[in-house]
């Protein structure tokens, strides 16, 4: 986009000059005082059009540095400051407009934000919801719509098979191992348990396990790599149930595409998540454990004051929930999960006084990063 100043005496003979150089459709972006008289910024209709169609605020923000002057660059980045002070003001004037007229939308869009659930879900439950409904019918449906959605499953884990527990560092997979392998014991008789140590990395890892294998009197057996797992298992076709403890890795390590090897030996893959983590990071260990695994268990549960971002991932990835974990106890605090007391819970917890709750005077300003964003991601589609 070019701009273009205009000095004059007065705004009439500034305009003519506009209206001969840039012609009748010129658009004016700014007057202001000038020693001489007055300033005036315009330029051609076309261009603003090009502009604008071009690639949207990357044209605004990063001028091409070959054309750009001193003085134009500090005149398109003041443009790009109007525009995004503009876009948030018209945000928020949106956001009073739609409270106004879908109040019932709006505030089920707040409960779900409040509770941690992501803008995806949010947005499209809400835009679901009813017409004509009052406040509390609306969240009473939103309660019911959670409940129906959250992929709870009773699990029958420990009623035999062969299951490898994975996830990211310290989620809790050796405690929840040890347990389920409680539990299996309890079913089946502790020969009927064993236990196995692939986790290699970590010094002292095989150690807990060692202890928890004692407590209940089952074997433990441990293997270096999945080479070694691939020649154990056969031997264990006769054992109920086999518990494979895995190494604990980032999301983003390499090793994790280690864990694909096991679905080729007829393990069953089990991703074991913390809820007390932020969303961001429930989303990228949901994205890199759940796939392929056979269920869910979320851990952590009485660390985390806000889980609805738990199970805004778990309800998009429709991972079965097996079990949820909450406390450090074995064989005690593990539970078959209920969807309403977990969805009650992530209502809940959207109704703390946090610092980080979003206060009333928050919300316009929320809704224009938002009308940002989803703006951005339309250019981009
Ligand atoms: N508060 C709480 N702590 C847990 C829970 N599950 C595991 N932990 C603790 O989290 C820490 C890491 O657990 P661990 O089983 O070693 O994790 P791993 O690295 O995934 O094997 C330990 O101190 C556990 O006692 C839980 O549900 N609630
Ligand atoms: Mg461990």
């Amino acid at each position: 986009m070019s701009v273009q100043v205009f000095i004059a005496a007065h705004a009439r003979d500034g305009l003519a000059q506009v209206r001969r150089a840039l012609g009748d459709d010129a658009v004016v972006l700014a007057t202001r005082p000038h020693p001489q008289g007055v300033e005036i910024l315009a330029s051609a209709y076309g261009d603003l059009r090009g502009a604008d169609s071009s690639s949207g605020d990357s044209s605004m923000a990063a001028p091409d540095s070959a054309s750009a002057t001193p003085g134009s660059s500090r005149i398109l980045s003041e443009l790009a400051r109007l525009r995004e002070l503009l876009q948030n003001q018209l945000a928020g004037f949106a956001w009073s407009q739609t409270r106004r007229r879908d109040p019932v939308r709006v505030a089920l869009l707040q409960t779900l934000f409040a509770a941690g659930f992501g803008s995806a879900l949010a947005r499209t439950l809400a835009a679901r919801a009813p017409r004509g409904m009052a406040q509390p019918a609306a969240q009473r449906w939103l309660r019911q719509v959670l409940i129906r959605n959250l992929p709870v499953h009773a699990s029958n884990l420990i009623q035999g098979g062969r299951y490898a527990l994975a996830g990211p560092t310290g989620a809790g997979k050796t405690t929840t191992l040890a347990k389920l392998a409680a539990r299996g014991v309890a079913l089946h008789g502790a020969s009927q348990v064993v236990l196995v140590a692939a986790d290699t990395y970590r010094i002292g890892a095989t150690a807990q396990l060692s202890a928890y294998a004692s407590l209940l009197g089952v074997s433990l057996l441990e293997v270096q790599d999945t080479a070694e797992l691939a020649k154990l298992l056969p031997t264990l076709n006769d054992t109920k149930l086999v518990l494979i403890d895995t190494a604990g890795s980032a999301p983003a390590d390499p090793r994790v595409r280690d864990l694909h090897v096991l679905d080729t030996l007829g393990v069953q893959r089990i991703a074991v998540i913390s809820a007390s983590q932020q969303g961001a990071a429930i989303e990228q260990a949901m994205c890199v454990y759940s796939t392929g695994s056979v269920a869910c268990i979320l851990t952590k549960l009485d660390e985390t004051p806000q889980p609805g971002a738990a199970l805004d991932s778990l309800i998009r990835h429709r991972v079965p929930l097996a079990h949820v974990s909450s406390g450090q106890r074995v064989p005690e605090d593990l539970h078959v999960p209920n969807a309403a007391y977990l969805v009650d819970r992530a209502l809940k917890g959207g109704q703390l006084d946090t610092p980080y709750a979003l206060q009333d005077q928050d919300w316009p300003l929320f809704a224009g990063v938002e009308a940002g964003r989803s703006a951005r991601d339309n250019h981009a589609a």
